[in-house]
């Protein structure tokens, strides 16, 4: 058996002939159509529309759900996809992560007939995109501290309020909104073209700069009755859908941190200083060796978390689990890479300066890793400690 420093433990050979296949096509795409041009796009803050289009093609929006032109796939290669995604760049696995698992998957889960036939097939070719507002300038970790208001006016409804920091906002065709309502939270669909809704795309990010953050801002917005989404009545319809997302996270992240690991091994063995390749100082291997563990170990646990989702037996403790243990993991290994890339790791001719900025986001949104320490405390305890 030869070690292959990019798969150490073999993982390969853990997957399906089908996983795999899924794996190479979409690695395949990420290193023809992203990968070249990730650097500008980062740089001058932009993703194109069209390559919402060419993922729908590629068969990778809302492929983890059933029907209405989505593929049906398995949560394990839906996380593969992601992983692959990401080790390009986390604002196209962010793109990929809100159309399928946020705005899709609300849509799918919570929504009408209706508005699965209206709107499933387009979002999953690409051809519309979606966005989800559930955080608030005011309401971050705490989404049940929401204001925006959703209040009855005869058959219709009508919204008010403020949304911000929602990837995709600015290019969605529909977003997503939730909002407080006398009978609690609920979501309600959102065409970009309603009255009184407005974006206002967010700039100077240091982060996901090839990513669409947005404010979403509803005045007195009037949608009708079957604007609803039917069956979430609760803070429990927006929190099963970060289920989802956060799942992706988990192995996007490993992505990133594959890229980083990649990028600071190729690197370590070209530059020489004191004469010999850094590769060969003790110090160097021994960062390289902390990188292989932690996205080797952390590719397991996502695979891990997927095999238990394909099982029907995931409970969201576990993806909290992951999502703290892996993006902290990705931040490490891409902090040590960076170093390890000395002056070139500032800049963004190597690809480790942005997944290390990138991950700042990721560690952020999708809860933030003091949100899923909570939680994971809170299930080891039998005590929640949020208020
Ligand atoms: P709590 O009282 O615990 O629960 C309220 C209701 O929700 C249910 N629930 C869940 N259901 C499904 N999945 C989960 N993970 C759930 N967590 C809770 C719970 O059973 C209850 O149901 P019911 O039927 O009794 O009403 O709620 P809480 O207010 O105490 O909050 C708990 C907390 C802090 C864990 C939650 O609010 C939280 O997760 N906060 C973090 C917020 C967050 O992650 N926001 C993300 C916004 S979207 C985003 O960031 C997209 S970035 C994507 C990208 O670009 O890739
Ligand atoms: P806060 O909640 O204000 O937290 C500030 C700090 O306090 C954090 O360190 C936090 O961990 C800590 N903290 C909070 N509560 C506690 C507690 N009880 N105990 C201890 N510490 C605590 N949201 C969407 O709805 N849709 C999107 O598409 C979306 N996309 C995003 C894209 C980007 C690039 C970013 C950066 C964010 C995005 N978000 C999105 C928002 C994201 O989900 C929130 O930023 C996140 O949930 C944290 O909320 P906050 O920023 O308000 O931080």
């Amino acid at each position: 058996m030869t070690i292959r420093p990019n798969d150490f433990l073999d993982i390969d050979s853990l997957l399906s002939d089908e996983e795999r296949a899924i794996r190479d096509v979409v690695r395949a795409f990420v290193n023809d159509r992203v990968i070249p041009a990730i650097g500008d796009w980062f740089e001058a803050g932009t993703i194109p529309r069209e390559l919402a289009g060419e993922l729908g093609a590629l068969g990778v929006l809302g492929m983890h759900l059933e029907g209405y032109g989505c593929a049906g796939a398995s949560a394990t290669a839906y996380g593969l996809t992601c992983l692959e995604l990401e080790a390009a760049d986390s604002g196209v696995r962010s793109l990929v992560s809100v159309q399928g698992s946020l705005a899709m998957y609300a849509i799918h889960r919570w929504g009408s007939e209706e508005q699965k036939q209206e709107w499933l097939p387009r979002l999953a070719s690409g051809e519309a995109i979606g966005c989800f507002g559930l955080t608030e300038p005011d309401a971050g970790s705490d989404p049940g501290a929401m204001r925006t208001r959703a209040r009855r006016d005869g058959p219709d409804w009508i919204l008010h309020g403020q949304k911000m920091w929602i990837t995709n906002g600015g290019v969605a065709d529909v977003a997503i909104v939730w909002a407080r309502t006398d009978d609690g939270i609920r979501g309600f669909l959102v065409p970009r073209d309603t009255p009184g809704f407005t974006t206002q795309d967010i700039h100077k990010k240091l982060s996901l700069r090839a990513s669409v953050t947005s404010e979403l801002l509803l005045d007195d917005v009037r949608l009708p009755a079957d604007a609803l989404l039917p069956e979430a009545t609760s803070l429990r319809g927006p929190l099963s859908c970060l289920n989802e997302a956060r799942y992706g996270i988990v192995w996007g992240a490993m992505g990133a941190a594959r890229a980083c690991l990649e990028a600071a091994l190729a690197y370590s063995q070209e530059r020489i200083a004191f004469g010999r390749p850094i590769a060969a100082t003790q110090l160097q291997q021994a960062k390289l060796a902390d990188m292989a563990v932690e996205v080797n170990r952390g590719t397991l646990l996502a695979l891990h978390l997927g095999r238990l989702k394909d099982q029907g037996r995931l409970a969201p403790e576990q993806v909290s689990l992951g999502k703290l243990a892996n993006v902290n993991a990705a931040l490490h290994v891409a902090r040590t890479a960076r170093q390890i890339l000395g002056a070139n790791g500032i800049t963004l001719e190597y690809p480790v300066i942005r997944h290390m900025n990138n991950l700042e986001s990721v560690v952020t949104y999708e809860g933030t890793a003091d949100v899923h320490a909570l939680v994971v405390g809170g299930a080891l305890t039998g005590t929640q400690a949020f208020r």
